[in-house]
């Protein structure tokens, strides 16, 4: 895959790659480069790879849209032009082709929630908080979080937040579904690996099923959702690899879904 900038960088642990906002000192405001970067990074994962981890350096996962780029736009079209950007880059990872985890910590705030909203499963540290401070800063809304945080949460939450500015602590967001998990402090990470291999590990028919269709499918009218269901399962199960799971389970050989 072409080089990623400064502000992101990359390990990969057998099948699971792990991209890390990596511009600390500037609590990883996403400026026009970092947001190409994930961008190209989602769009062509290196060959191998089938979960991601998506890690933030510093105190802070991200500070949302890098306010100093705003300064050079001035016109609507300069403004729509950059938030299709980002639109684009998010949609490589809701509807790319490997399920992310992203890993929140300290704020977690505007852009950064968007961001974090188009990952499929989501950690929480204790010290994540959750804001969307558009409208203190004269801005709405631009990384698709109209659509998908007000999906998780629902709109009006989002429009009192937008409102009033006010944060939500990790408890919160756990509650309302911002997030998955809440761990303490400095254990977000390690979950994160724990459950993009336990994802790394599914058929890979499934796991696009489940990120490519679940979605479209309940955003859908529901008789044009459930005949996309029965359209997806076929497709699911007609994997060589649904036969030998079926016959690992029925011989027992598989593991069982027991409680964790
Ligand atoms: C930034 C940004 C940024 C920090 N753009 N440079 N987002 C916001 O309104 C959030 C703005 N940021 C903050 O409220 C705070 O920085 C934090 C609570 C996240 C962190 O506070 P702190 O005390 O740890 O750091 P700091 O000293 O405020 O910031 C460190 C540096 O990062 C500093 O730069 P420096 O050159 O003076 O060292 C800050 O200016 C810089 N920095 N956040 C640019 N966001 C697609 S539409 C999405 C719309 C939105 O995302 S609106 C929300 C914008």
């Amino acid at each position: 895959m072409d080089s990623l900038p400064g502000s992101l960088s990359l390990t990969v642990e057998d099948e699971v790659a792990i991209l890390t906002l990596s511009r600390p000192e500037k609590r990883n405001a996403l400026n026009m480069e970092t947001v190409a970067g994930l961008a190209a990074f989602f769009a062509a994962p290196p060959e191998g790879v089938k979960a991601a981890v998506l890690d933030a350096a510093g105190p802070h996962f991200c500070a949302g849209l890098d306010l100093s780029e705003m300064t050079s736009i001035h016109t609507p079209m300069a403004s729509v032009t950059h938030s299709r950007a980002w639109h684009r880059a998010f949609h490589e990872i809701e509807f790319g082709m490997i399920p992310v985890v992203s890993v929140m910590h300290g704020a977690v705030v505007g852009g950064g929630l968007e961001l974090a909203a188009s990952t499929h499963v989501r950690v929480a540290e204790a010290s994540a908080y959750y804001g969307l401070p558009e409208g203190q800063r004269g801005l709405f809304l631009g990384g698709g979080g109209s659509v998908r945080i007000s999906r998780l949460i629902g709109a009006h939450r989002v429009m009192e937040l937008m409102l009033t500015g006010r944060t939500l602590s990790s408890e919160e967001g756990l509650a309302l579904g911002l997030s998955h998990y809440r761990v303490a402090d400095g254990e977000g990470r390690a979950l994160a690996v724990d459950l993009a291999r336990r994802i790394a590990s599914n058929s890979a028919e499934s796991n696009f099923a489940i990120i490519q269709s679940l979605p479209r499918i309940a955003a859908s009218a529901p008789e044009s959702g459930l005949m996309m269901e029965s359209l997806t399962a076929s497709f699911a199960e007609g994997s060589p690899e649904t036969q030998a799971r079926l016959a690992a389970f029925l011989e027992k050989r598989a593991g069982k879904v027991t409680r964790d």
